[in-house]
């Protein structure tokens, strides 16, 4: 098939899923175009089949503010029509399935199939607010398919729009790449000692990510000399910088921008540590589990899907229960370990490509099939 995949390019969890999904799509013989004001960082454009579409961001000096749906749209349009596109897998409903929604209407003859995949913010940070709920309500109304990354989010998200329409839930996948330096290396570039245990986070730092209870829980360890916290930090730390010195954490917390390979500190780490007090998935919860690492996490959103009973599940915002999770991991490492491999199983046995590309082809498939929702709202 033809397939149009429009994304955020950004090392975000999104953009990630959706860059392995077009490169997995590729290799499996689709032809794949991506659509994103930048390459998304992932993306290997020297495979077969993968091309690229650059958007540039509308600033045209008769505007007041800059644009990126119209232009988005422009360019999704003139290739699907150009290339007769299947469908266009697009990756969030705002701006993207909108976008997608205005070049089918662009395109006279045939146009593709929209496909929209909810990652999360459509439905819990937007949905609620009145600038965008109504945009978001008419993409997904108006898509061919939806699908979600967790069962979570797909009853939040037919709750906060009030939508009867079918959803796919398809969960996310990962494919672990080889690290290119050895456990030890990489503890010695970020000089964690040999009897140190090493946690990591990885996220974008939004205020949803909760890192004052991240570090909260560091500094409430009894075993707190012997941890370092490794943040793999999607955005600035600087906001959070007061507290290392407030909680006495400035030997403790490491800070490294995130990484597009991220292998290197999944295998130099010994648990991971996920506060968010919001999350529809958690690709990086998946990627730790693939490094047989043990995971401690509050049980909000997609989250207990993804680690069932593979890991540690918490009640949200329980600091001191945490901690001595933590102490637990620190004092008992064999202990650790196997619940990191008990993790381990569970994302090589629910959670891999093999498990989700298939099941996007069936979607796939079956709109390509189908007659488009706005013909069939036209003809009843
Ligand atoms: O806030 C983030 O974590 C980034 C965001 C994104 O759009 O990249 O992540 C969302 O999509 C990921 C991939 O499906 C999910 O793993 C994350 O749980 C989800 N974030 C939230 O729901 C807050």
């Amino acid at each position: 098939m033809k397939i149009g995949i429009t994304c955020f390019p950004l090392v975000g969890g999104s953009g990630i899923l959706a860059t392995a999904l077009g490169m997995e799509l590729a290799a499996r013989g689709h032809d794949v175009h991506f659509f994103s004001y930048a390459k998304p960082v992932r993306l290997d454009l020297s495979a077969p089949r993968i091309h690229f579409h650059e958007v540039a961001i509308g600033e045209h000096s008769v505007f007041p503010c800059p644009d990126y749906t119209l232009p988005l749209a422009v360019k999704m349009a003139e290739v699907g029509r150009a290339e007769r596109l299947d469908v266009f897998h697009v990756h969030y409903a705002v701006p993207h399935a909108t976008a997608a929604f205005l070049a089918r209407e662009m395109i006279e003859d045939s146009p593709p199939k929209i496909v929209t995949t909810l990652h999360g913010t459509d439905t819990t940070l937007l949905g609620p607010n009145p600038q965008y709920r109504a945009a978001i309500a008419h993409a997904l109304t108006h898509s061919d398919a939806v699908t979600t990354v967790s069962e979570s989010l797909r009853q939040q998200t037919l709750a906060t729009f009030q939508l009867t329409r079918p959803i796919d839930v398809i969960p996310n996948f990962f494919t672990p790449g080889k690290p290119t330096r050895s456990r030890e290396e990489v503890r010695r570039e970020l000089g964690v000692g040999d009897g140190e245990f090493l946690v990591l986070h990885m996220s974008n730092l939004r205020p949803t990510k909760r890192i004052d209870l991240l570090l909260r829980i560091i500094a409430a360890a009894k075993e707190r000399e012997r941890i370092r916290l490794l943040v793999l930090a999607g955005s600035s730390f600087t906001p959070y910088e007061p507290m290392l010195d407030q909680l006495g954490l400035r030997r403790n917390v490491i800070v490294r921008a995130a990484a597009d390979r991220v292998e290197d500190y999944l295998q130099a780490a010994d648990a991971g540590l996920y506060t968010s007090e919001v999350e529809s998935f958690g690709l990086s919860i998946l990627e730790t589990m693939f490094f047989a690492k043990p995971v401690l996490a509050f049980r909000v959103g997609g989250i207990p899907e993804v680690l069932g009973d593979a890991g540690s599940l918490l009640p949200f915002g329980d600091i001191a229960w945490a901690a001595a999770t933590l102490d637990d991991f620190v004092a008992s490492p064999a202990k650790a370990r196997d619940m990191g491999a008990k993790a381990q199983i569970r994302a090589r046995s629910s959670f891999t490509a093999d498990i989700a590309v298939p099941q996007y082809e069936t979607v796939y498939r079956r709109v390509a099939r189908t007659q488009s929702c706005v013909a069939l709202a036209g003809a009843s």
